[in-house]
């Protein structure tokens, strides 16, 4: 038995962190153990070099350079990951393989190519994406447009890319547009509820 694994996905300022850590508290609540990481993971090394590209829109770097760092960002989680799961923590994560592939998909790189450095990384048991059919209501956000990649119409492309993980077994959009904020937390304990208990199989890898 171990823990599971969840990634809750969506778009810049789309809930996600709101999300995650009222699923977290519910988590606690109910007596589990539970760890919450996002990535980036931005106090690493290489999370300070990703967090200066995200803020400094002139910070100039290579399309494929930054998604490696991003990826390696991730292996430099990967023994912890793995580590808690087997130690019964559930591990909810804030971003994970998906916006790394969707983010520089959308800048043009090949599907397989971006997901080809996250391959070995364990693979969530339930991935939930908040999904926004009305981009206005995300782009209208206060904060939108700080940071790099936080403009209209790449955001655009970063949801069409992210349509290609509805195929994994793992994957389930939730509708959020104009549902509040209790709405869209019941609907993902909904999804959470059937795993917490834990996990018969070993731990899934991409
Ligand atoms: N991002 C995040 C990527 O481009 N690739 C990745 O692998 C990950 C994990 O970083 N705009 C982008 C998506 C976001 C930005 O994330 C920072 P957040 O959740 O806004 O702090
Ligand atoms: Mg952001």
């Amino acid at each position: 038995m171990r823990a599971p694994l969840i990634a809750i996905e969506g778009l810049d300022r789309s809930g996600k962190s709101t999300q995650t850590l009222k699923l977290v508290r519910r988590l606690q609540d109910s007596n589990r153990s539970v760890k919450l990481l996002k990535f980036p993971e931005r106090t690493t090394a290489i999370g300070k070099l990703i967090d200066q590209y995200l803020k400094d829109k002139k910070y100039k770097l290579s399309d494929e350079s930054v998604h490696l760092l991003f990826s390696a960002n991730r292996w430099e989680l990967q023994d912890k990951i793995i580590d808690l799961l087997t130690n019964q923590y559930i591990v909810v994560v804030d971003r994970y393989v998906y916006s790394g592939v969707a983010y520089s998909g959308a800048k043009g790189l090949k599907f397989q190519w971006c997901l080809n450095p996250d391959l070995g990384m364990p693979k969530p048991d339930v991935t939930i994406f908040l999904k926004f059919n009305d981009m206005l209501q995300v782009t209208t956000r206060s904060g939108f447009g700080e940071e790099r990649y936080e403009e209209s119409e790449f955001q655009k492309k970063v949801c069409a890319q992210f349509k290609k993980f509805e195929g994994f077994s793992e994957w389930h959009n939730i509708n959020v547009d104009n549902k509040s904020i209790e709405e869209v937390h019941d609907e993902i304990w909904n999804l959470v509820e059937p795993v917490i208990n834990g996990i018969n199989n070993d731990i899934q890898t991409f």
